[in-house]
This record gives structure tokens, C-alpha cells and sequence, in this order.
């Protein structure tokens, strides 16, 4: 997109912060971001920025004047966060989204949300559809399963633009922290010579996505026709864990062991895409392989 004002909330954080680098060049950009798990540093100077709470309708409504697109991206993005304080995480997650709608009512804006795979919970069919059913099993499901409803329902009720984007398991640079995603925690283990650990055996999978891929796909959402749905933002391949554990010690040349521990308790076994309607509806596919996303995570720095 081009000529815009927009609006990234979260857009300090791992996903938010790529997606500013995008927009900087061709759109006036604001991040509404309270620094909680977010970096200044990786901000821009063109940016502006309102320090605040995503919750707060006072710091919404002044990020949110005059602008085009809303892309929702702050959220609380533990799970277990999520399952230790349930009403916490759903102020953010949900009654903090729901405000981001209101306020995009008043201002005619389009709005993308960053939904999850987490709706579907453990997926009865792989690869998973958009219209299989949705079976959440965290509290941080559940939110993110109501907030991608309601931006179906704006649509349909206020005839607001809303594409709702279900993510599969995004990695890339700028990912880090206790939450921070099996890839940053082995490619630091590997980095370090430790042991790259395997919870549970290491045959589950996962649909893992590079950053840069789920930025396309927000700039396709933010200029589709096809809007009031969600899509899946995968792609389509999936990994074991015990490959990606290979992957990444080949990629880093590390003389790390690889060693098993007890499984996650309530992990999801599976997880992939079914990328058909994205790829028809949103004109989006990923581009970047897994081998070549660790690649070039391992040649940075
Ligand atoms: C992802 C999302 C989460 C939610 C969820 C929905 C990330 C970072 N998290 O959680 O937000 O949407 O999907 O289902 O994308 N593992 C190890 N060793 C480690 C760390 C992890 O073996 O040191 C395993 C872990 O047990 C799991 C897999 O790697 O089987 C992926 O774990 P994760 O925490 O990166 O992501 P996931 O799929 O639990």
C-alpha cells in the first residue's frame, strides 16, 4: 500500500516491527505499543510513535485519528500467560481488539487482525482449512478464536473492512524472550554449544513461517476485495521438530548434542496450513523455505 496513514499496534514487537519496515517507505506510519515486551530500537525515526496501553481508549483514539488501515498486532502472546491469568491476557486480547474495531468504526479505517492456528486447537484433518472446525485449547485460543468472529461480524453488521490472518508458527529476526519460539531457542542453544532440547520425542510438526512472509501478508489483506475473512498464513509444509533440531545444527555448524525431555504438556501434536484460500482469495504464498529462513537467521550476525 501506498500514500496512507496507518496504525500498528504492537508495532514495536517481533512481528509489528517488521511490518512498520515495510510501510515506512511509501505510508506515514504510528505505533501505538506500551514497550511491555517491545523495543524502541527497532523503530524507525520516521515513525510516530504513541507510547500506550492498547487497552487505554484515550492513547487508541488519538493513534487512530485519520488513519486508513489499523494493523491489530499488540497482544499478549503467551499461552501460558494466558492459562495462569485468563481474565489478564483476554483485557488484552480480546476487550482491547474489540475497542481497536469501535475505533476503526469511527474512523472508516480497515482493519487487519493477527489472528492464530491456536483457533483450531488439535486440527481433526491436516492440513487445516479455514472452515474446519475450531476447537481452541488456551485461553489465549479462545480470545484470539473471539476476535477473529468479530472482525468477521463488523463486517458483516457495519460493512467494515476486516480480514482476520491466522498465523501458523512465525519466525524470523527480532525474535526473542521466554516466548520467543522453538527455532530462537535452538538456534541459541546451537549458537552456544549447549544441547538443542527436544520436548517429547520430537516426531510433532509444525508449519513454520518466515516474518518476512507474514508481512506480505498483511499488505495483501490491507488492499483485498475479499474482505470479512480469515485466512491461514502458512506454508502448507511441515516440520518435525527433530529435523528442525538437524537443521539448525547443520545450518550453524554446531557440535551441539540433541537431547529429549519430557513432552509439553497438552502440545498440539500436528499443526499445517491448508493454504488453498489464501492463495485464491488473498493472491498470497510464502516464498521462503524453512532451510533458507534458518540460513539466513544464522548468516545475521
Ligand atoms: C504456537 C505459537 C502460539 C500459539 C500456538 C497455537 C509461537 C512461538 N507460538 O505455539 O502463540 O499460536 O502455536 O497452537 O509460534 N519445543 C521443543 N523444545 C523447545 C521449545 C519448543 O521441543 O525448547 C517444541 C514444543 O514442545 C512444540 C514445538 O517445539 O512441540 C513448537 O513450540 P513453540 O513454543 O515454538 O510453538 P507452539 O506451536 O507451541
Amino acid at each position: 500500500i501506498r500514500d496512507s496513514t496507518v496504525l500498528v499496534t504492537g508495532g514495536a514487537g517481533f512481528i509489528g516491527s517488521h511490518l512498520v519496515d515495510a510501510l515506512t517507505p511509501h505510508n506515514e506510519v504510528r505505533v501505538l505499543d506500551n514497550f511491555s515486551t517491545g523495543d524502541r530500537t527497532h523503530l524507525p525515526d520516521v515513525v510516530t510513535v504513541i507510547e500506550g496501553d492498547i487497552g487505554d481508549p484515550i492513547a487508541l483514539q488519538e493513534a487512530a485519528r485519520g488513519v486508513d488501515v489499523i494493523f491489530h498486532h499488540a497482544a499478549v502472546v503467551s499461552v501460558t500467560q494466558s492459562v495462569d491469568r485468563p481474565r489478564q491476557s483476554n483485557r488484552t486480547n480480546l476487550e482491547a481488539g474489540l475497542l481497536v474495531l469501535e475505533q476503526a468504526r469511527q474512523e472508516d479505517a480497515r482493519v487487519v487482525v493477527a489472528s492464530s492456528a491456536a483457533v483450531y486447537g488439535h486440527p481433526e484433518e491436516l492440513p487445516v482449512s479455514e472452515a474446519a472446525p475450531t476447537n481452541p485449547t488456551s485461553p489465549y485460543g479462545v480470545q484470539k478464536l473471539a476476535l477473529d468472529e468479530y472482525a468477521r461480524l463488523y463486517a458483516e453488521l457495519y460493512d467494515l473492512p476486516t480480514v482476520a490472518l491466522r498465523y501458523f508458527n512465525v519466525y524470523g529476526p527480532r525474535q526473542r524472550g521466554p516466548y520467543s519460539g522453538v527455532i530462537s531457542t535452538f538456534l541459541e542453544q546451537a549458537r552456544a554449544d549447549e544441547p538443542i532440547t527436544i520436548e517429547g520425542d520430537g516426531q510433532q510438526s509444525r508449519d513454520f513461517v518466515h516474518v518476512s512472509d507474514v508481512v506480505r501478508a498483511n499488505l495483501r489483506a490491507a488492499t483485498t476485495d475479499a474482505v470479512g475473512e480469515a485466512y491461514n498464513v502458512g506454508t502448507g509444509e511441515r516440520t518435525a521438530i527433530r529435523e528442525l533440531a538437524e537443521t539448525v545444527r547443520d545450518a550453524t555448524g554446531s557440535s551441539s548434542s540433541i537431547v529429549h525431555r519430557e513432552p509439553r504438556p497438552g502440545d498440539i501434536r500436528h499443526s499445517g496450513a491448508d493454504t488453498t484460500k489464501t492463495a485464491r482469495e488473498l493472491g498470497f504464498e510464502a516464498r521462503v523455505s524453512l532451510e533458507s529462513g534458518v540460513r539466513s537467521l544464522v548468516e545475521r550476525d
